[in-house]
């Protein structure tokens, strides 16, 4: 592993982690602690460095991995048995020195560890330096912590060497079991049909075949397949060359990582929505709020009121808890369509609830002025009429007086009489209109101070909350999208 490699999968891990962390509460406890572990185990398996590589041989009972492991070694350390299962300690062989941290990770209790090198002559383990390579229990045993120990060590293990038998390599405990939860990890793993002396050489390349067919119905492509003896030996030595070639690359650590990796970030994928809903807009819920508090008779009202009639009722009644209820509802369905339930459950308990939210409306509605005051101009215009008409009889009867006394006539006084009656006329139509003018504007004043009202309530109540957790999936969203690399 090369010193960017180790840096971007800490970049990862770390984004994973800060996903997992701002997710909190968002993804699901199982989804949660697998994420964990693999973050540990990551984070552990990059600080033990990449100096060793690990190689764990892995297979149901009796397949020859211990015989194997003692093959490859070229020591008789694993314990061999006829007695099924024979191996339940996890036994290690290492290639050089200074893994001891890296055994006490895995798990290997010094009595089963043995360092390969120092028991060899001369350079002949050379290229396989760096090596740790596992003997470990049967997954397929009888025996329950057996397969727990296999299990915890599979994600730890940087290459796994599956060793199956001619008689057994199409069981399902493996396939079912094992193989196929490991789609996407195929450059971490090998596959070796051990036993093959027990098959006469012309069939072997049928078994390796169909060995190889049962991997790609698994969904693994590319994984190598290859055939070797624990007895006769054969195969024995091409495996040491490829593992050489293993510890020689030191990238298999990071590609393992790497696809632990994968898996946690496709996990936590799976735990948010691929985008964020569309924004709501706050209008249609003012409009119901407006409803539930009968914003537009009130407004009404008011305006009767500077009409200079009687309204049938003054003022905010009791807010109807039923619309309040809809408009929360509405709100909530729209802002949560497509995110997954955890998140939409979050949401939910962040904005106020229907009881809260009617008590921010009857506060806010209750602050707003509705006061009726008559309009000046139309007042004006109705005393300049009132008086016009009083100018307009006067005159009138001072015309009609004269004309019956003296039989005369002024030619000028009944033209003014008239002048004054249709100026009084229009002040008096000036007047009316002025007032509706005045009342149009005041209800008009009421509808848009009571929704500015409503709005700013629906705002800080709603739409405030649910963009924070809507911020907060979204960095989640966007953190996983960096662990992915
Ligand atoms: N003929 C033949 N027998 C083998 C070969 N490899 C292992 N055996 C035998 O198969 C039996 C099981 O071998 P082990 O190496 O103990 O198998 P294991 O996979 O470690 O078994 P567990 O520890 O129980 O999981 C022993 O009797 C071995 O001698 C091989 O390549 N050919
Ligand atoms: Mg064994």
């Amino acid at each position: 592993m090369t010193t960017d490699e180790t840096a971007l999968l800490t970049a990862r891990v770390d984004a994973l982690d800060r996903a997992l962390a701002l997710g909190d509460g968002r993804v699901s406890s199982t989804t949660s602690a697998r994420i964990t572990s693999t973050i540990d185990g990551v984070r552990a398996r990059l600080a033990l460095g990449v100096d060793h590589t690990v190689v764990a041989l892995v297979g149901g009972t009796g397949s020859g991995k211990s015989s194997l492991f003692n093959a490859i070694s070229g020591l008789q350390f694993a314990d061999v048995g006829v007695r099924r299962p024979t191996t339940s300690e996890i036994t290690a062989c290492v290639w050089g020195n200074g893994a001891d941290a890296l055994l006490d990770w895995l798990g290997v209790v010094p009595e089963r560890r043995i360092v390969r090198e120092s028991l060899l002559d001369g350079d002949s383990e050379a290229s396989l330096r760096g090596l740790v390579l596992l003997d470990l229990p049967d997954h397929d045993s009888i025996a329950p912590e057996h397969r727990e120990v296999v299990d915890r060590l599979i994600p730890q293990a940087d290459l796994l060497a599956w060793i199956v038998d001619p008689q057994k390599y199409a069981d399902d405990a493996l396939h079912s079991g094992y193989l196929r939860q490991l789609v996407g990890h195929e450059s971490s793993m090998v596959v070796v049909l051990n036993q093959v002396d027990t098959v006469s050489p012309d069939v072997r390349p049928a078994l390796i075949a169909d060995l190889e067919r049962l991997l790609v119905d698994d969904g693994l492509t590319g994984v190598p397949v290859t055939s070797a003896s624990a007895t006769t030996g054969e195969g024995v030595r091409a495996l040491r060359v490829a593992l050489s070639g293993v510890v020689a690359s030191q990238s298999l650590a990071a590609r393992h990582a790497g696809a632990e990796l994968n898996d946690a970030v496709a996990a936590l994928e799976t735990q948010v929505a691929a985008r964020e809903p569309a924004a709501a807009s706050l209008s249609e819920i003012v409009d119901t709020l407006a409803r539930s508090v009968g914003l537009s008779a009130v407004a009404g009202s008011v305006a009767t009121a500077v009409r200079g009639g009687t309204p049938s009722a003054q003022g905010f009644g009791a807010v109807q808890e039923d619309a309040v209820a809809l408009a929360r509802g509405l709100w909530l369905e729209t802002v949560t369509r497509g995110l997954p339930k955890r998140w939409a459950d979050d949401v939910g308990s962040r904005i106020a609830s229907t009881g809260e939210l009617r008590i921010a409306v009857a506060d806010s509605i209750a602050e707003l002025s509705l006061t009726a005051r008559r309009s000046a101009l139309a007042l004006g215009l109705f005393v300049v009429a009132v008086l016009l008409t009083g100018a307009a009889l006067v005159i009138g009867s001072v015309a009609v007086g004269s004309a019956q006394g003296t039989g005369e006539t002024n030619a000028w006084t009944p033209a003014v009489a008239v002048v004054a009656l249709v100026g009084a006329a229009a002040a008096f139509v000036a007047s009316r209109a002025a007032r509706s003018a005045a009342a149009r504007r005041r209800s008009d004043r009421v509808l848009r101070d009571g929704r500015a009202a409503l709005e700013a309530v629906s705002r800080a109540r709603l739409a405030v909350p649910t963009e924070q957790v809507l911020a907060e999936h979204r960095t989640v969203r966007e953190l996983i999208a960096s662990a992915r690399g």
